[in-house]
């Protein structure tokens, strides 16, 4: 109901009371009773006697009403979840997929208490910031699985140069820098079986307009940092939600090619001295490839190198 009484509210005059219980068939108590109800998540809306409520700012905060307004997407977003607070959206996120949430649900949290990195490494994730998760059922075989992660990285790039201006460098295999350090990472989590995906949950995080933890002051950044000015959550996250809508049909049609190409256009890797360090390994060569699974293949000097996962240092 509250999503049509803003849909009413939209125009910025005044509307009765009366006539939004007419619209909805429902009390004028219970339009009172919503109205109170948006108040309270931050909503500014106007009431004078007589003439009824007048909407006069939306908050910055993306709950489902404000994500799903206007958003034209076929598989993304159809759904959301916001919490002020949660563990963790990925977990959350799996929770959704064993109660069979649609494809392309959304979690999002304002903060994490447990948020988290791969290899369970922490995750800072405070107010501010953009901590969010997306179900999907990509039905490809699992050693394609890191086309979701590039198609993700791709869409936040995407997102973050519509809304901010700000062009983010991709880095293998799931960081987004700005100036060197990381305004974004992706988790992506997935259960296979032998010949394909049955989920992944894909973990975003963006430091949007929060304070960066003072250990991460060295490699990490914000937005509004780059940028100089708050930046609009909500618009952030439709058109990230978006991009990946669009992408991710990519994927599902098989165009691998494109989305190589797009992942690209915002990676500068090719050609670049790298180090990366694996679970037990450390190998250091020049890459020459990304192959159409999403693995960098590396020159080592002593012949090629296939990385499947690891972590990356320019060297
Ligand atoms: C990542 O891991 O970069 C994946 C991060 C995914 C976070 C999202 S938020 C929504 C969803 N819910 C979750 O619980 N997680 C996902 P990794 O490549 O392992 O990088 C982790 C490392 O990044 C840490 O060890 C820190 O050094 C650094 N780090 C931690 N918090 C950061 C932050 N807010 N900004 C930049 N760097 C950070």
């Amino acid at each position: 109901m509250r999503d049509k009484i803003l849909y009413l509210l939209s125009g910025g005059d005044f509307v009765s009371g009366e006539k939004l219980a007419e619209h909805l068939d429902v009390s004028r108590t219970a339009i009172w009773k919503q109205i109170k109800a948006l108040k309270a998540l931050g909503y500014e809306i106007e009431s004078i006697k007589n003439k009824g409520y007048r909407l006069v700012s939306r908050p910055d905060v993306p709950i489902a009403e404000e994500i799903t307004s206007g958003l034209d997407t076929k598989i993304i977003g159809k759904e959301v979840h916001y919490f002020k607070s949660l563990s963790s959206t990925n977990v959350f996120g799996k929770k959704l997929v064993e109660d069979g949430a649609h494809e392309g649900a959304v979690v999002v949290a304002d903060v994490q208490t447990s948020g988290r990195g791969r290899k369970d490494r922490k995750w800072s994730s405070p107010k501010g910031g953009l901590w969010f998760s997306v179900v999907l059922y990509p039905h490809i075989p699992p050693h394609r699985g890191m086309l979701v992660t590039m198609v993700s990285s791709v869409s936040v790039a995407q997102g973050i140069k519509e809304v901010t201006g700000l062009s983010p460098v991709i880095k293998w295999p799931n960081d987004l820098l700005l100036n060197g350090k990381k305004v974004c990472g992706v988790l992506t989590e997935l259960d296979a079986e032998m010949d394909r995906i049955n989920y992944t949950v894909v973990g975003i995080g963006i430091n949007v307009n929060n304070l960066i933890d003072e250990k991460l002051q060295n490699t990490a950044i914000s937005l509004i940092q780059e940028s100089g000015s708050k930046i609009s959550r909500v618009k952030l996250l439709k058109s990230i939600l978006k991009y990946l809508d669009e992408n991710y049909s990519r994927l599902l049609s098989g165009d691998y090619g494109s989305i190589r190409d797009l992942w690209f256009s915002h990676a500068k890797i090719i050609g670049k001295r790298i180090r990366v360090k694996g679970e037990k390994t450390v190998i250091e060569g020049t890459v020459s490839e990304i192959d159409d699974s999403g693995c960098l293949i590396l020159d080592t000097g002593n012949g090629i190198a296939r990385i499947v996962s690891g972590d990356v240092e320019y060297l």
